[in-house]
Order: structure tokens, then C-alpha cells, then sequence
């Protein structure tokens, strides 16, 4: 493959990954305005929890991560393609979503698009009469999965590309072609990579044109972006949600895709407790080092511990997890990538298979206009090392420092201590042995309400 690229997305992500620890969070104002909540949409795309990502598309025949357009028709040639293969695999895994990339920068198609002539229609790839987004959502409709698309936005094979008002009307055309097409489509996917045209000139893209169009055509769908509008990028690619993090942001500081600057960092990656727009986030990572299959990394694929991790540093941090897992050439999920998603299933099944609050009454008492505490007590001395909290998200997100302790009868002991909550929070901490646990909101940005809290094991 050629040499990796230090990405925009590379670069601010780490910057931000090391900003986020040194950032002090003080005592919050109270917000008397109505808290933003999320759409059922947003809802229902939060509770599906993992999402698997495929990359595939004349990169995965040519060994590279960003081709440049020029790439041959005829080398897109899988010889094994099974698109249910890919969702079974992820079903079986727990995943309830998939996104293809549909075109990426290189700007091959995976459908027979009728705005250009670079796409699967002229591979031998079916003869030519193949349509990969067709046997894609089709093989996620059969498994119970929800399709999503990705259409990359930078386009380096398009002629038109650069030359603003007719790229913005092919590009518009491409999305309304697989947003008519193929039934319910529940995530867009716009990338914020960007770059020059062919011939030199730089796109201006018309975002609410297509932000209006996916609405009008596909009312219920999601759109990713670094600006949304309705769900964030997480501001990496390393797999870390920010800690805080809300998913209410300020819209003004990132208005578009590709905003970047330390400014757009910090509100994708922790969103703003002043935030006026639900906009939750998105934790895109791949279980190998590129994006695209490359056999020389099948030795680097992520372990079952690694992706355990980060299931805690992303859907354990209020946001989802996108994880890519790209097909080989023979147009398959890796043997050893389905492997390692299956042994993250069965740990994280283990993991939360006992909870010790089952069947145990927790205790709620406010203890000021934004403080409270949750009390459960277990009944029995029990190990435990692992705290499951969830805020009721369909009415907001409300808590701003949190701790939790635990006692087996004498003092009581800190075992964790957090900032946000939302959807979910997940805290790992030594195993203790403990009769009653007691978590206490310390700070909220209004008067809290009740707080899910299961506790297992380890
Ligand atoms: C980035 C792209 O440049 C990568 O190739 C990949 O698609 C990733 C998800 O987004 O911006």
C-alpha cells in the first residue's frame, strides 16, 4: 500500500485525545431553557449501539487508502462477493447497522449510477450488471440490520468536481439515486476528508441543499457529519469519545463538515452542556490500521481485549460505536477480523450476562435542585467491579459529576467517580466486596432524575 497519510482526521485526533485529560470541568450554571432532546431517529440510532463500517471499492484491489480516480474499472473484480456473509457476521457479533461506502474519495461507484461511467457497471465484477448497494441492503434487510450509506463528498474522478454549482448538482443527483432506490436507508454518511479537484480548482458544497434533499427523501435517516446535523463525528479516529461528553453541541462552531480548528475539536469530541442541538456522537475506528483491507496488516488486526476497550471508550461514553471491518479482495469479511468480533461478543455478553441489582430496590432521594442519590442495596456481599449507568436520554441529558461508593456495612468506600452520563456510562474499577452501593450526582444542569444504575462483576 502506499504511505499512510497524516490526515487531517490523524492529526487533530490525537491532539484532542491529549487535550481532553488536562481540561478542568467547574461547577456548571443551571440552564432554565428547555433541554434539547433527541428525535426518535437519533433515539433509535443510539440504542442500536454498534455499527459495522465496510470499506470497500477499487482501493481494496489497488492496496491503497485514497485512491486518486484513475484507478481501472476492470480492477474491481470480487471473485466471492456475499454480501450476507458481511451481516451475518455482524449480526452474530451484535452489530444493528451497517454503512457501505457507496463511492469513496476515489469516486468509483458501487452501483450502476447513471451520472457516471466510473462504477461497478463497467467491472466484470457480475458481468457488468452488478449493484453492490443493492445486495448490500438487501443482505442487511435479511438479517435485521439497518443500512446506511456512505457518499463521500470529495470526488478526485469527477470531472465537474471544483466546479461548484454543477458538482453540487451530480453530487445531488448521485444521493438521490440511492436514497430512491433502495428502500429505507438509515444513516447518510458525509465525510469531512477534502481536497482538490482534478483540474486544481477547490469545491464549495452546497450543504444545505443536500442536507434538505436527504430529509425530503429519506425524512427518518440520520446524518453524519463533523457538523451533523443529527448525529457528530467524535472528533477521532482512535475510538475515544470525549470525557465529558454531551451530546448537545453549539452549532455555530462547527457549521459544516471539514470545520477544523482546536475550537471544532473540542465540541465534537465533548460536545457543550450549553449546547442548543441534540447531536449526539459517533466513534468511528477500524479493527486494522487502514481503513481499506491490506493483506500485510492481517497481523495487525485489533485484539479482543483492544476491542472490548473500545467498546468502553465509546458506547461507555455516551456515544456509538462504528467499527470498520473491511472486506478482502475476495469480496468476504476477513476470517480473523469475524473471529475477533465474535470473541468481543462473547465478552461483552459475559461481562454483563449477571446483574447483581436484579430484582433489588434502588433508593432516590434528591439532596438539592441539581443533587441526588441512587442507593441499592444488594442484599448480599458481592464482588463488584463494574458500574452500568444510563440517564433517561429520550428527556435529555442532564448530569454534570457523579461518584459512586460502596460499603459492606462499615464506611462507606469510593469505587468511581465521572462526569457525564447520558445514554450510557460504563466505569471499570478493582473488584470490592460490598453489601450496598451509593451513587451520588454532585452536579447536574437540572434538577436530576432518577439514574439507571446495574452493577456486575468485572
Ligand atoms: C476519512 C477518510 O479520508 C478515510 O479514508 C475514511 O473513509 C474515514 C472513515 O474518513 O476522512
Amino acid at each position: 500500500m502506499d504511505t499512510p497519510f497524516l490526515t487531517r482526521r490523524g492529526f487533530i485526533g490525537s491532539a484532542a485525545a491529549l487535550g481532553a485529560a488536562a481540561l478542568g470541568w467547574p461547577r456548571l450554571e443551571a440552564f432554565d431553557a428547555p433541554r434539547p432532546a433527541p428525535s426518535r431517529s437519533q433515539l433509535e440510532w443510539q440504542r442500536d449501539e454498534r455499527a459495522l463500517f465496510l470499506h470497500f471499492g477499487v482501493n481494496t484491489f489497488s492496496n491503497r487508502e485514497w485512491g486518486d480516480g484513475k484507478e481501472a474499472p476492470s480492477s474491481f473484480a470480487p471473485s466471492r462477493l456475499d454480501a450476507r456473509q458481511w451481516a451475518r457476521t455482524a449480526r452474530a457479533a451484535g452489530f444493528r447497522a451497517m454503512i457501505l461506502t457507496a463511492k469513496h474519495h476515489d469516486g468509483f461507484c458501487l452501483w450502476p449510477s447513471r451520472t457516471t461511467t466510473h462504477s461497478v457497471a463497467a467491472s466484470p465484477w457480475r458481468d457488468g450488471r452488478g449493484d453492490l448497494v443493492r445486495e448490500f441492503v438487501d443482505a442487511c434487510r435479511a438479517e435485521g440490520l439497518k443500512p446506511g450509506l456512505y457518499l463521500s463528498p470529495w470526488d478526485r474522478n469527477a470531472a465537474v468536481y471544483g466546479d461548484s454549482p454543477r458538482y453540487n448538482d451530480f453530487y445531488c443527483d448521485q444521493l438521490t439515486e440511492l436514497l430512491t432506490q433502495y428502500g429505507a436507508i438509515h444513516e447518510v454518511w458525509f465525510d469531512g476528508a477534502n481536497g482538490e479537484g482534478p483540474n486544481g480548482k477547490k469545491q464549495t458544497y452546497d450543504w444545505p441543499r443536500v442536507w434538505g434533499l436527504v430529509r425530503k427523501l429519506q425524512p427518518r435517516a440520520v446524518m453524519f457529519s463533523d457538523a451533523g446535523p443529527d448525529v457528530r463525528w467524535i472528533g477521532n479516529e482512535a475510538g475515544l469519545a470525549g470525557d465529558p461528553n454531551w451530546s448537545t453541541v453549539v452549532p455555530a462552531v462547527v457549521p459544516v463538515p471539514g470545520t477544523s480548528g482546536r475550537a471544532a475539536t473540542q465540541m465534537m469530541l465533548h460536545g457543550d452542556p450549553a449546547g442548543t442541538a441534540w447531536r449526539p456522537g459517533e466513534t468511528d475506528v477500524s479493527i486494522r490500521p487502514g481503513w481499506f483491507h491490506h493483506p500485510e496488516e492481517n497481523a495487525r488486526v485489533r485484539s479482543v481485549d483492544n476491542l472490548v476497550n473500545l467498546y468502553f471508550t465509546s458506547v461507555g461514553r455516551n456515544s456509538k460505536l462504528l467499527l470498520n471491518v473491511p472486506p478482502t479482495r475476495d469480496g468476504l469479511l476477513d476470517e480473523v477480523d469475524a473471529a475477533r468480533l465474535a470473541g468481543m461478543h462473547d465478552r461483552l455478553a459475559a461481562m454483563f450476562a449477571d446483574d447483581l441489582t436484579k430484582g433489588r430496590k434502588p433508593v432516590w432521594k434528591s439532596s438539592g435542585d441539581r443533587a441526588a442519590t441512587i442507593e441499592i442495596d444488594l442484599g448480599r456481599t458481592v464482588s463488584v467491579g463494574l458500574a452500568d449507568l444510563g440517564e433517561d436520554i429520550a428527556r435529555g441529558q442532564l448530569v454534570a459529576r457523579y461518584t459512586i461508593e460502596g460499603s459492606d456495612g462499615g464506611d462507606w468506600r469510593p469505587l468511581s467517580k465521572g462526569t457525564t452520563i447520558g445514554y450510557r456510562k460504563l466505569d471499570r474499577f478493582p473488584a470490592v466486596t460490598v453489601r450496598r452501593v451509593r451513587l451520588t450526582i454532585e452536579d447536574a444542569v437540572a434538577a436530576p432524575r432518577p439514574v439507571r444504575m446495574a452493577l456486575f462483576t468485572s
